[in-house]
């Protein structure tokens, strides 16, 4: 077995389901298994372990010599619920074996080399993507963070409280100690046809809640005429979504619905859709949602229901920083793909504050944020010798 499938397997049953991929939801068992794993193996690995005010964790190869701001790499080890195996995982593993590697080739870096693992990457929990690198920036109000509530009603202090975690201490962190960022990450579809690229931008997306509300009542007594049902809006906002992201060339989902009372023999009297809405730029993405704010009212007001549509969470247009996708591409090799992709990061967060770049590693399916999520290990062991490759490059000088 190589080192990759070796750390990889220690961690590939946590929070795994029998058939339906990966459940590992933020400051729950399984979530709390990944960063009793992180921990030992920062430990054993002789790096210095810390947990900072936002649980983000950080492990730190500080090697005699070494000062100054360090070079981060890291991703996340949450997952959406019922995901894949690597999509943020595998930055992690991969973190740790670049150091393995750098330290076996008696590389001496004069910065600091850290490992971090943010938390809530994926607001698969309470709703707010990169939740944990946007509290890290002061891109995200600490007070309202703590007030969100997850589907049972939980909220984020409460669930951070429950790990002994302080929830006063969440909010911004100094980035001076931050020179760049590296995020190793699964590519999230097919556009990759190599093992490693380079990766260029991120597509501005967001996450909107969609509440309509109507009135509920019988299904079997109701006359036709006379509902006012949200079902209907909700529906048309779905299929509007979807035909206008076409007809933009953007990407609209609406992957989640809360039905209430969720009755079959009910009318329901709310309904809830969460719209996720992504696009190549910005100018783009505003002009899909405006259009479909003005439709779904519209026919809102035909079926006698109502409609308010916030946003939950948004991540402008990202470019990595040219200078480090030049210095990638440099010592990965000219032929090295540089490509866009639709997926967030953390390291879009960050590429707002300091000089970020991303790694892809192929998946040779296509899939992600499911259970057919891929990455030959083959490829994998590429993805830690380019990550290696890459922190050299950026912390020995
Ligand atoms: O949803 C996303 O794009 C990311 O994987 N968090
Ligand atoms: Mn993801
Ligand atoms: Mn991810
Ligand atoms: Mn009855």
């Amino acid at each position: 077995m190589s080192a990759f499938t070796d750390l990889w397997h220690e961690i590939s049953d946590i929070g795994g389901t029998a058939k339906d991929g990966y459940v590992r939801l933020a400051w729950t068992p399984p979530e709390w298994e990944l960063r009793t794993w992180f921990e030992a193996e920062a430990r054993y690995r002789d790096l210095e372990f810390e947990v900072d005010g936002n649980t983000t964790m950080w492990a730190t190869w500080n090697p005699a010599g070494a000062t100054g701001p360090a070079v981060v790499t890291g991703s996340h080890l949450d997952s959406v619920p019922h995901g894949g195996a690597y999509d943020g995982p595998l930055g992690i593993v991969s973190a740790f074996l670049a150091i393995e590697l750098l330290r076996a080739r008696g590389v001496t870096p004069v910065r600091p080399v850290r490992i971090a693992a943010f938390a809530e990457e994926e607001g698969s929990r309470f709703g707010v993507a990169c939740l944990g690198s946007r509290l890290m920036t002061g891109t995200f109000d600490p007070e309202r963070a703590r007030a969100l509530t997850d589907a049972a009603g939980v909220t984020l202090a409460e669930a951070m409280a429950g790990y002994d975690f302080d929830p006063a201490r969440l909010g911004p962190v100094p980035l001076t100690g931050i020179a760049a960022f590296v995020e190793l990450h699964v590519e999230q579809g097919r556009a990759l046809t190599v093992p490693v690229g380079v990766g260029s931008s991120i597509w501005p997306h967001g996450r909107w809640r969609m509440d309509f509300t109507g009135e509920g009542n019988h299904a079997g007594t109701t006359l036709m005429g006379d509902r006012r049902d949200p079902m209907l809006t909700y529906a048309f906002a779905v299929l509007a979504a979807n035909k206008d992201a076409r007809t933009h060339g953007a990407h609209a989902t609406v992957g989640r619905v809360a039905v209430h009372p969720n009755a079959t023999n009910a009318i329901p009297s709310r309904v809830t859709g969460w719209l996720d809405a992504r696009a190549a730029t910005t100018a783009m993405l505003d002009e899909l949602l405006a259009g479909l704010g003005t439709k779904i009212a519209t026919r809102a007001a035909k079926d006698g229901t109502t409609v308010t549509i916030t946003a939950e969470s948004t991540t402008g247009e990202v470019g990595f920083s040219d200078r480090l996708i030049d210095r990638c591409v440099t010592v990965l090799g000219e032929k090295t793909p540089v490509l866009p992709t639709g997926a967030g990061h953390d390291a879009g967060v960050l590429s707002g504050f300091v000089p970020t770049v991303m790694l892809f590693v192929r998946n040779p399916t296509g899939v992600s944020h499911a259970p057919g999520e891929r990455a030959d290990d083959e490829d994998c062991e590429a993805g830690v010798e380019a990550l290696a490759d890459v922190l050299a490059e950026l912390a020995c000088r």
